[in-house]
């Protein structure tokens, strides 16, 4: 119905050219929808320009922006000329390595102030494959959150052995069973956010890093009551360089939702999401209020 409303668009605006779910679509008009790609980095010199090369094959019309922690391998001047040569390429420097929580929340907040419609956070380590770019997109387009997810059907890590398979996907199972999370994958850094979600989630009051951060999001925004959508990705080892993940960071990871488990906030959230499951529950299934792509 909606596409029979709409102008036929060219093949970048098909990729783009998604319709905002506020009823302005029904006006006839074509809006497209304008996103970011905000990719941290920090000593990713061998991999920046191929990986933006293969962004851009994928979704010509998209920003990016770059928030480098002032890398020792030069990665920060690499992206200054690249950004001299496309002005997509947009790039934030940091005075140094001040964590991926953070460069995260400085890049959503440059997606807010600059009114992009939807943030993308993503590796630079091909990890991320862009070719799930357009997936997302789509997916979007009917979600307020969409996590390349690696434990849906049609995920996969094939490069991982048992030892860091079974932690990661435990990891997982655990999070989602301690603070009731519909989502298979809460610790994937493979996201696209709508910029209404970056504007309700206080992003100043975030505190945590890495593994911890990724799911303190996926919590915060379903605390808001936002539609999450998990959409399949196979997670590839980085092409270059080294890793930056520590033990720390996974066990930080372990105590933040622990910590979140048994909160004041977390069991006044659960009383108050009970109730509203149970006013819904005539109309809608709790799987439904959370979809995701295993679940369809
Ligand atoms: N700006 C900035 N980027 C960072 C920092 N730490 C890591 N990154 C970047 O964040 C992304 C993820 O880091 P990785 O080292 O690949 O960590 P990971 O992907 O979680 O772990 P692996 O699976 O071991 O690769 C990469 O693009 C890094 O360059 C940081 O302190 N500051
Ligand atoms: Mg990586």
């Amino acid at each position: 119905m909606k596409d029979f409303l709409l102008p036929v668009p060219s093949v970048d605006e098909q990729l783009l050219g998604l319709a905002l779910t506020d009823g302005t679509a029904h006006t006839g008009e074509q809006i497209v929808m304008k996103t970011l790609i905000i990719i941290p980095t920090y000593n990713e010199a061998e991999n920046l320009r191929p990986l933006l090369d293969a962004i851009f094959s994928h979704i010509s019309e998209t920003d990016i922006l770059i928030v480098d922690d002032n890398s020792p391998d030069g990665t920060g001047t690499l992206a200054d000329q690249i950004h001299e040569e496309n002005p997509r390429v947009h790039v934030m420097h940091r005075a140094g390595k001040l964590g991926l929580g953070t460069a995260y929340i400085a890049g959503f907040k440059y997606a807010i102030e600059h009114h992009y419609d939807a943030a993308f956070e993503m590796d630079a380590d091909f990890s991320h494959d862009p070719r799930y770019l357009p997936d997302f997109l789509r997916e979007i387009e009917h979600a307020d959150l969409v996590i390349g997810s690696r434990y849906v059907q049609g995920g996969d890590t094939p490069d991982w052995s048992f030892l860091r398979r079974f932690i990661s996907s435990g990891g997982n199972i655990f999070a989602r069973f301690m603070l009731g999370l519909p989502i298979h994958d809460c610790t994937a850094g493979f996201r696209c956010y709508r910029r209404s979600v970056l504007e309700n989630i206080d992003l100043d009051t975030i505190q945590s890093q890495g593994y911890a951060f990724q799911v303190e999001l996926v919590y915060r925004v379903r605390q808001h009551g936002f539609k999450i959508v998990e959409t399949p990705i196979i997670f590839m080892d980085r092409r270059e360089g080294k890793s930056k993940m520590s033990r720390k960071i996974f066990i930080e990871g372990f105590l933040w939702v622990v910590k979140a488990r048994f909160s004041k906030q977390f069991k006044q959230l659960r009383t108050s999401s009970q109730t509203t499951m149970r006013q819904e529950g005539a109309i809608n299934s709790t799987s439904e209020e959370f979809p995701s792509i295993a679940n369809k």
